[in-house]
């Protein structure tokens, strides 16, 4: 199957833009995305009217519309209490883990020093205890795995290496066994070089999606062009039990900027997305993206077709 036939785009999208918020803001892009009360949580990123960001969460019955926007920011920054956030906050990946019974959102916050990885515990998507910066600068695109593996936790995320080391913006895995102190740093998907449409930079985007042949990701990959970046999708599965093995990664993209509202925006030419949902009664997957960094729009696949696509991508070296 061609891989740009997996997903459908929703025929409503973009499903949230600037004029559907309560409050005056610039735009809304790249919402993590979970199943919480039988509902659809879109933990969204908010770009204000200064140019920062916050997370504010909109909840929907069906996933796709009349969308309950919270009245105020659900998750603004904190910078007195949490120095890393003066810049804002951004781009969520929500986890269920089930030995804490919490929710765990991984996000960026944008310090003096650059942007880093945070993380925050919710059970409601009401409070949130916070745990602080878990990665130095500049690093992004984190996401937890929702159970520990041989007793430790695991964490997806992308550190941005020095220039003077080329330009390879890999995305990695490291471990912990209480979630604030991470070591065993490994490179997970290596971006890849050349001509490639996933060449010099990539990262996680969704968190990982369990499936019984492993944990199928869903990353980014980064194209620069005389005009800018193309921000596309590609797929890559892990083993089950070792997420430090790459068993399968697609050669060819399987979504990228097309629609108009994906191709003409703040940031024009970006699919980014952020969240998903399986619906596995349905056998659908939703994947909720950033479209140019100006709005929210949702596209579906079958979970057994991208299961299947995944399978047939071949081995990496
Ligand atoms: C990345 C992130 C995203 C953004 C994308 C495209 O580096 O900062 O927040 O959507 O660039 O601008």
């Amino acid at each position: 199957m061609d891989g740009m036939e997996l997903f459908t785009r929703y025929t409503g999208n973009p499903i949230l833009t600037a004029e559907d918020w309560p409050y005056r803001v610039n735009a809304v892009f790249n919402p993590g995305a979970i199943e919480c009360g039988g509902e659809t949580v879109l933990l969204v990123r908010v770009e204000d009217m200064r140019g920062m960001s916050h997370l504010t969460v909109a909840r929907s019955a069906d996933g796709f519309s009349n969308w309950r926007i919270d009245t105020q920011p659900t998750l603004a920054p904190d910078p007195e209490n949490y120095p890393e956030e003066v810049w804002g906050v951004e781009d969520p990946r929500i986890v269920y883990l089930e030995e804490l019974g919490a929710y765990a959102v991984t996000y960026t916050s944008f310090s003096m020093g650059g942007p880093l990885v945070s993380l925050a515990l919710t059970k409601d998507f009401r409070s949130f205890e916070r745990r602080g910066a878990i990665m130095p600068p500049e690093d992004k695109d984190a996401c937890l795995f929702p159970r520990r593996f041989g007793g430790r936790w695991a964490l997806i995320h992308r550190p941005m290496p020095s220039r003077a080391f080329g330009d390879g913006a890999h995305i990695w895995i490291s471990f912990s066994h209480d979630l604030q102190h991470w070591g065993e740093h490994k490179i997970l998907l290596p971006a890849r070089r050349g001509g490639w449409w996933d060449a010099n930079k990539v990262g996680l985007g969704p968190q990982p999606i369990e499936t019984e042949h492993g944990w199928l990701l869903l990353y980014h990959g980064v194209r620069s062009t005389a005009s800018g970046s193309l921000y596309r999708v590609g797929v890559a599965l892990l083993d089950l039990e070792d997420p430090t093995k790459v068993l399968r990664r697609s050669d060819q993209w399987i979504f990228g900027p097309r629609e108009t509202y994906e191709r003409l925006g703040d940031v024009p030419g970006v699919t980014f997305p952020t969240g998903v949902i399986v619906d596995r009664d349905k056998d659908e997957v939703r994947m909720y993206y950033g479209a140019a960094d100006t709005s929210v729009a949702v596209a579906m696949a079958k979970f057994s077709e991208l299961v299947d696509y995944v399978l047939h991508c071949p081995e990496p070296d």
